[in-house]
Order: structure tokens, then sequence, then C-alpha cells
């Protein structure tokens, strides 16, 4: 959570959490990066990284929200928790075209809102790094 102060125990925890639900590409390059795909905790957050986003040269950023586990039940990839705030695009998520799509993504064309997508895609993650008092984003 961006901004947000963490304890070394809860980011240890989440570290832990990784190892057991995460297998992805893009996790693991966060991973390998001190972080994890960004977990979005509110608007201001989601407004944040939306400013960030378009600052950088891509339209499509992975984030995130997984149902890999179980279809239809999004989960943080850093805490296994359920998201309290989402800022999906209207009519996502979609499967679209009955297509398992069980990543999540920021997209340009909608202003950065979110979309459910195949997990097989290759777009830049969005990283959160997680700090002692602060916290920091990588493209
Ligand atoms: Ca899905
Ligand atoms: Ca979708």
């Amino acid at each position: 959570m961006v901004g947000s102060a963490k304890s070394a125990d809860i980011v240890a925890a989440a570290d832990a959490a990784l190892e057991l639900v995460v297998p992805s590409l893009p996790e693991n390059y966060c991973r390998n990066h001190g972080g994890h795909l960004v977990n979005v905790g509110s608007k201001a957050e989601d407004d944040f990284l939306k400013q960030f986003m378009a600052r950088l040269n891509a339209t499509i950023f992975w984030m995130g929200l997984t149902d890999e586990i179980s279809e239809g039940r999004w989960i943080w990839r850093d805490t296994g928790l359920e998201p309290t705030y989402t800022g999906w695009s209207p009519g996502e998520p979609n499967s679209f075209q009955g297509e398992n799509e069980d990543c999540s993504i920021f997209y340009v064309t909608t202003n950065y809102a979110w979309a459910d997508a195949s997990c097989l895609g290759k777009f830049p993650p969005c990283c959160e790094i997680d700090l002692s008092n602060s916290g920091g984003v990588v493209g």
C-alpha cells in the first residue's frame, strides 16, 4: 500500500504468502526487486497509480489481483485477502469470450481501470516495494 507504514513482521508475512501462492512471471519480477505486484487499497492509491502509469510508455500493466486459485474469488497476491476497494472497468472482470482470465491489469484505454486478463500476456508489471516507513513503485 503506497505511503503506508509496515512493520518488518508484516512484510515478512507477506513474503511468506508470496512463496505459497504466486508462481507467475510478473510477480517474480517484482520479487526480484524486493516487492510484489501492486495491491491497491483505496481510490486515492488507485488515482496515484494512474498518474504514475500515465508517465510511462506502456498501455497495460499487471497488478496484483488474481482469481487463479478459485474462479471468481479475487484476492491480492501479497496478502491473500479479498479487496476492500476495486477499480474494475464497467463489464470487468468478464473472462472475455470464455477465456481463462485469472490475472488483472490496468488498461490505458479505460484510463487505467482494472480488467481481468489471461495470465499468459506479456506486459510490464506495476510493482510495489515495501519499505520500513514508506512505499514506492517501480515500473
Ligand atoms: Ca478468472
Ligand atoms: Ca477481461
